[in-house]
């Protein structure tokens, strides 16, 4: 693995509090009507994203997660000030502001999505490592679930294709203990998922994902055995989300003590205190880093805010349309 250093930690503390704050930055537009539709927050997770960037290769390895998806692309290079005017509807968003909160996509940057139905990406996932096993292009996708998405028949019937085809891809859930407002415990009798790996012979574990040093360590072992031509891994990301599932969230499941609790161990302030510690920074540099943070979402915000709005006919740019369909006519008898 590509070693963790002093340029790693102070790398891993800009990135994540850039992700945490571009997201409060956006809770609070949304508040104002300025983002509409539903809009899921990664805040609490993003231990998980530094973790896995560090040790994927970017100039090849693919990306695909859910709804919760806006950090994501940003890591893995795309502007954040296009990601912010995507979210924002503006035509100079990175689908031209036609796919909004839950369809962030670049295909450039090799991230595939964006995916609102819960699940449906876990297929889509190995669809692009079967597609990059048979061109013989020695990448790997990563492919995000929730631990709602876990008891999907696509996770299922995904897993007996992958496995027997020995895909290159990294099947993680990110679970953070509900779907919407269940509990894991509400839906099945196992709380811990990565044992589901066990019974497709899947390489399979948990990790304390709080923590982006043990998601790098984990996901360096899944990646390389993908690489080698070894087949997929199931990894538990054992996570914790702070924030709602969607801003329209009342949140009356969970105690506000239960997510001081997770704060305690927050990935952010983790990272900041080995910083502290083993003083890879003082504390005059840490308040440039936070300045430097705060000026880019300000940048992103203007950005969005002073772009235009797509034109109406564009929108039929981006319909389907196919002259000669075959439709067959439908009768009554
Ligand atoms: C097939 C399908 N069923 C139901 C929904 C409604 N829904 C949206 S998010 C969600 C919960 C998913 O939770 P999880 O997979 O744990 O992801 P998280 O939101 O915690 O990141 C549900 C049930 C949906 N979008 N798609
Ligand atoms: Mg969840």
């Amino acid at each position: 693995m590509k070693k963790i250093t002093k340029a790693t930690y102070l790398k891993w503390y800009e990135d994540m509090l850039f992700w945490r704050k571009f997201e409060d930055k956006l809770a609070q537009v949304y508040i104002q009507q300025k983002v509409r539709g539903f809009l899921h927050l990664y805040n609490g997770q993003e231990a998980i994203l530094a973790g896995a960037l560090h040790v994927m290769d970017l100039s090849k390895d693919k990306m695909i997660t859910a709804y919760r998806n806006h950090v994501q692309p940003i890591g893995m290079g795309v502007d954040p000030r296009r990601v912010m005017a995507e979210l924002y509807g503006k035509k100079t968003g990175t689908s031209q502001g036609m796919g909004g909160s839950m369809h962030i996509f670049s295909k450039e940057h090799r991230f595939y999505g964006g995916h609102g139905i819960v699940g449906g990406q876990i297929p889509l996932g190995a669809g692009l490592a079967f597609a990059d096993k048979y061109f013989k292009r020695d990448a790997v996708t990563l492919t995000f679930l929730g631990d709602g998405a876990a008891r999907q028949g696509s996770l299922h019937e995904t897993f007996t294709m992958a496995v027997k085809w020995n895909l290159p891809v990294v099947f993680c859930v990110e679970n953070n203990g509900y779907a919407m407002g269940t509990s894991v415990a509400r839906t099945s009798k196992s709380t811990e998922i990565w044992k589901l790996g066990l019974g497709y012979d899947m390489p399979c574990g948990p990790v304390d994902a709080m923590n982006p040093e043990k998601v790098a360590e984990a996901l360096d072992e899944a990646i390389t055995r993908a690489r080698k031509g070894e087949g997929p891994t199931f990894l538990e990301l054992k996570t914790y989300r702070y924030r709602g599932h969607s801003m329209s969230d009342a949140q009356k499941y969970r105690t506000k003590e239960e997510v001081a609790e997770y704060q305690k161990i927050d990935p952010i302030t983790q990272v900041k205190d080995i910083i502290k510690k083993n003083k890879y920074a003082t504390d005059k540099e840490i308040k440039e880093i936070d300045k430097r943070v705060k000026d880019l979402v300000a940048e992103c915000e203007k950005f969005a805010e002073e772009s235009d709005f797509p034109e109406i006919q564009t929108m039929y740019d981006v319909v389907y349309e196919q002259k000669d369909y075959p439709f067959l006519p439908h009768k009554l008898d």
